[in-house]
């Protein structure tokens, strides 16, 4: 199902003129109205008059973290904040957050394209929508709570926690999509499988939609199984409006990235260097219509790739693959760049593994994981649990290529993160 037939699937011939159009009209206003961006546009010796093709980009300068927070809180706005409507933030790695503020037109188009993803899974207004994401800065609530009433389905904003009440509203008003991050999700498996197959019947539980973290293909199948849903991968960051910037359609294979709101680019991380579809490296984002607060080529620092071949779905606005991790989030063992999600992908691959991990790195370049593994298991006789340890130990090296000791823990033993989940904690003192 379409939300917008006509804008998503779009000619590409069509959809590059429109992006070039929009890409000009985004470089001026930033250019003229921010005195940031113009200083920036001058180091590079560059004007908006310079793009004349989308390749162009090239030539503009990125923006980064630290430039939101240099800016913070309401430098880079195109307007002043009266005629603003509305401020998310995100928290940044130091002092203070990224904040950024939307008008009602940007609002407007960040709940459309959140009503095509919504959509194009089968939503209509006959759903029911539990959003348990946190209302407040974060985008995940309201954004996604515009989204779905755009569509016309029956929002609840139940928020995070408090799960006995979650299930109550699931049961009493027959939720069929829910929208959580993994980390809650996993969570909620464990209240599920605690339940039972007799409360699991009661609900009328249809999808998931999982985002705001990354995570991989093995925990998605995890929960798929547990919670007898759909799971649908969801991107998004607040720089660009939260939730709604790239999801998975029915088929379910990579993420369609809204091409009429967003130019993406890969680069290597390193180099920076343009990377051509296929290849792995930092996803940049242009918005290309935002009013208050547009961004030119935004550091990301996620790590993706964009799938060249066309979607069976018929939408021309093409794919990314799942977040490998982010630029940040990998750490080096002995020379070897290692991302979480690797370590997560071998842990949910195997049998006895429960559903939470978090991996150590200690001074002499030392790497621990500890997992969960099920009550039977840990119980049970030693020499089986020696042959887990064993078995994981040997797949996560040759996944990772550095030997990790592994720790094999009682299932609710480690911490719950309600919110964004913490899996790395790095002891070394240089790094
Ligand atoms: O997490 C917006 C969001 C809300 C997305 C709800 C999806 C659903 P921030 O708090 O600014 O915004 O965090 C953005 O989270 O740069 C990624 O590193 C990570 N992230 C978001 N979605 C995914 C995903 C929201 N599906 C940062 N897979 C991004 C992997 C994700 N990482």
């Amino acid at each position: 199902m379409f939300w917008q037939k006509e804008f998503e699937t779009m000619k590409r011939d069509k959809l590059e003129k429109l992006q070039l159009k929009r890409l000009k009209e985004t470089a001026a206003l930033v250019y003229n109205k921010v005195p940031y961006y113009k200083k920036l546009f001058k180091a590079k010796g560059v004007t908006p008059g310079h793009i004349k093709t989308l390749e162009d980009i090239s030539k503009l300068p990125f923006t980064t973290r630290d430039d939101l927070q240099k800016n913070y809180p309401d430098k880079l706005l195109t307007i002043h904040h009266h005629d603003t409507m509305r401020l998310h933030t995100s928290s940044g790695t130091t002092g203070k957050p990224k904040a950024v503020f939307f008008t009602r037109k940007d609002i407007d188009v960040a709940a459309n394209n959140i009503a095509r993803c919504l959509t194009m899974t089968g939503v209509t207004k006959a759903d029911v929508l539990q959003n348990m994401m946190s209302y407040g800065l974060f985008t995940g609530g309201l954004m996604m709570h515009y989204g779905a009433e755009k569509v016309g389905a029956l929002v609840i904003p139940s928020a995070i926690g408090n799960t006995e009440r979650q299930l109550l509203l699931m049961e009493d008003f027959k939720t069929t999509s829910i929208h959580l991050t993994p980390s809650y999700a996993l969570y909620l498996s464990d209240i599920f499988e605690k339940k039972g197959p007799a409360f699991r019947k009661k609900i009328k539980l249809k999808r998931a939609y999982m985002g705001a973290e990354p995570y991989t293909e093995e925990t998605k199948k995890k929960i798929e199984k547990i919670l007898k849903v759909k799971v649908y991968n969801s991107y998004g960051l607040t720089e660009m409006n939260g939730p709604g910037v790239a999801f998975e359609c029915e088929y379910q294979n990579g993420m369609h990235l809204w091409e009429d709101s967003y130019l993406m680019e890969i680069v290597d991380p390193k180099t920076d260097r343009p990377l051509p579809d296929g290849e792995t490296g930092e996803l940049i984002l242009t918005t290309l219509t935002r009013e208050g607060m547009p961004i030119i080529r935004y550091r990301t620092r996620d790590i993706t790739a964009i799938i060249p071949e066309k979607c069976k779905c018929g939408r021309t606005h093409r794919r990314i693959m799942r977040i490998k991790g982010r630029a940040d989030d990998m750490f080096i063992m002995r020379g070897v760049n290692i991302y979480p999600q690797q370590i997560e992908r071998v842990l949910m691959s195997v049998a006895h593994v429960e559903k939470n991990y978090q991996i150590y790195l200690d001074e002499g370049d030392k790497i621990k994981v500890k997992v969960e593994i099920t009550k039977k298991l840990f119980d049970g006789n030693l020499e089986h649990l020696k042959k887990l340890q064993a078995d994981l130990t040997e797949k996560l090296r040759t996944e990772i290529l550095v030997r990790p000791s592994v720790e094999l823990v009682e299932p609710g033993s480690l911490p719950i993160s309600e919110g964004k989940a913490k899996r790395v904690f790095d002891n070394r003192k240089i790094y």
